[in-house]
């Protein structure tokens, strides 16, 4: 049994999108972003922060997506399609974006804490300012190291792709990602990717959006 839960856009999006870019059969538990699902006490006991994402396969029990990526390639792409395994070349490389999209996510999910989730009294223009700066930063790495490149990692599209693209998913959000020409590119090629399209938000009215905790 594979399961996974998922708020729509939240960072659990990297996971739904990577399972889609697998093709492999899971259950998805889709929640609205509101507490009274993500801190109901029955996914608390799943979940001890009521987050997202967060994976259940048997008995394994995983909330960081970036455990959840290296574990889906670990265990369901064998073949190193879009992981790189210990043995592999790019082993390093992809170690390293795939934890460089936290790096990207942290300041976008503070800009979504300061520009939509505190009341309007409590923003702080400094912390606005600062964060956008700080994301920037971490965007313009990015684009210097897709000089040349389409994807992170020479050999092609991989998992990581997916955490990254993620995070530029979010960050575009609060700052212009057209300064970045070759993220701006590299972007396009992404959510132009069949199972970005499928991990994109529905209607969580639609009958078909399964919420059950
Ligand atoms: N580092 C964690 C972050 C998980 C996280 O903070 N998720 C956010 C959504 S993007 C969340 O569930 N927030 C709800 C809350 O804090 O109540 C990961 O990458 O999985």
């Amino acid at each position: 049994m594979l399961k996974l839960y998922h708020c729509p856009n939240a960072r659990s999006m990297r996971s739904l999108w990577l399972l889609y870019e697998l093709n492999i059969e899971f259950e998805l538990i889709e929640m609205p972003f509101d507490q009274k699902y993500t801190r109901s006490p029955k996914y608390l006991s799943i979940h001890p922060l009521g987050r997202v994402p967060c994976l259940v396969h048997d008995d394994v029990t995983l909330y960081e997506s970036g455990a959840i990526c290296q574990y889906l390639c670990e265990v369901f792409d064998k073949e190193d399609k879009l992981g790189r395994s210990l043995m592999h070349k790019e082993h390093t490389e992809w170690l390293q974006w795939l934890h460089y999209a936290e790096t990207i996510a942290v300041h976008g999910a503070s800009l979504v804490q300061q520009n939509i989730i505190i009341a309007e009294e409590l923003r702080s223009p400094v912390v606005i300012k600062l964060e956008s700066r700080r994301l920037e930063k971490a965007l313009e790495v990015l684009d210097n190291h897709l000089n040349g490149r389409d994807y992170l990692l020479k050999s092609g599209f991989s998992a990581v792709d997916t955490s990254v693209g993620y995070s530029i998913h979010m960050g575009s959000m609060f700052v212009k990602i057209s300064a970045f020409k070759n993220v701006e590119n590299y972007y396009h090629k992404l959510i132009n990717r069949e199972a970005f399209k499928r991990s994109l938000p529905k209607d969580v009215n639609d009958p078909l959006a399964k919420i059950e905790v």
